[in-house]
């Protein structure tokens, strides 16, 4: 049976990394299998683009070729590393995934929602998130939980912006989420590590039902392969491709 996939959105010092640990113990501790991943990250060749992007070294290059550059690392670690873990039968919690790139390249950003949706495509595909657990407090609190934890270190291409742009990066995550109630749920994440642990546990519960999934599926099965899973665009569909890219744009939109 393919395994779930959670991703974790939101803005900095939300408690991403924390709270995405804390649900994988939870889950492990009902017998599932589960990996944490991040991103940018996630596998090797991820990494490496991580660095890159982190340091700022793209940021002359301008906001499209980060976005592309978010895709490209996207994309080798839904190919490394998501698609095997589920396909696995494994559940896969993520700190960051492609509403990232809506949000810091796109809405803030401003690069063509033509180009986020294309890349998004070519690197994601049909993979859409089981859950999204948007994390969401108030900007001071956050970025003081950043500093903190950051001490003397200088602070990344991110954490160096304004309050008004980490405001901005909240309203978008708040947007994604009233867009798409199906799929994301807003967390209070204002609050203490084990309070935000508990909203957090009773929306994976309420929506994934892990226990039932647990119960169903024996250790044994976890590592057999899942039947048909998400598949990244194919290599056959180019028309498809350039019709969406170069497609005049939607005002209604
Ligand atoms: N980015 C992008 O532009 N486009 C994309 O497509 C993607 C990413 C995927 C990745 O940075 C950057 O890349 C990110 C967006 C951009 N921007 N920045 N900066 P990152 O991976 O280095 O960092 P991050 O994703 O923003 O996460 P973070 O700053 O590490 O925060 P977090 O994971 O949400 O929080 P945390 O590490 O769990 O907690 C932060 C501190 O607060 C820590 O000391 C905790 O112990 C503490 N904490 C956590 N929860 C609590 C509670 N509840 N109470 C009190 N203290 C707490």
């Amino acid at each position: 049976m393919r395994g779930k996939f959670i991703t974790f959105e939101g803005g900095e010092g939300a408690g991403k990394s924390t709270q995405a640990a804390m649900l994988a113990s939870r889950l492990e501790a009902l017998g599932l299998g589960v990996v944490v991943t991040r991103e940018p990250g996630g596998s090797p060749g991820a990494e490496a683009i991580r660095h890159v992007l982190l340091s700022g070294a793209a940021k002359p290059l301008g906001a499209d070729v980060e976005a592309m550059l978010f895709a490209a690392a996207r994309d080798d670690h839904v190919r490394c590393t998501i698609l095997p873990a589920l396909e696995a039968g494994k559940w896969v919690v993520c700190d960051r995934f492609a509403d990232s790139t809506r949000v810091y390249q796109g809405a803030l950003g401003k690069v063509d929602a033509r180009l986020i949706k294309s890349l998004e495509r070519v690197s994601i595909g049909d993979l859409v998130p089981d859950l999204t657990l948007i994390l969401d407090l108030p900007v001071e609190i956050g970025l003081e939980r950043s500093k903190e934890r950051r001490g003397d270190a200088t602070p990344d291409r991110f954490e160096a912006e304004g309050a008004d742009f980490h405001q901005k990066l909240r309203d978008a995550f708040r947007a994604i989420a009233a867009d798409e109630p199906q799929r994301c749920v807003i967390i209070d994440a204002g609050t203490g590590k084990e309070e935000v642990a508990k909203l957090i546990w009773d929306a994976v519960t309420a929506r994934l039902e892990p226990d039932r999934k647990a119960a169903e599926q024996p250790a044994a099965e976890q590592s057999a392969p899942a039947g048909t899973i998400a598949k990244k665009l194919a290599p056959e569909d180019p028309d498809d491709l350039a019709e969406e890219l170069f497609a005049p744009e939607d005002s209604s939109s």
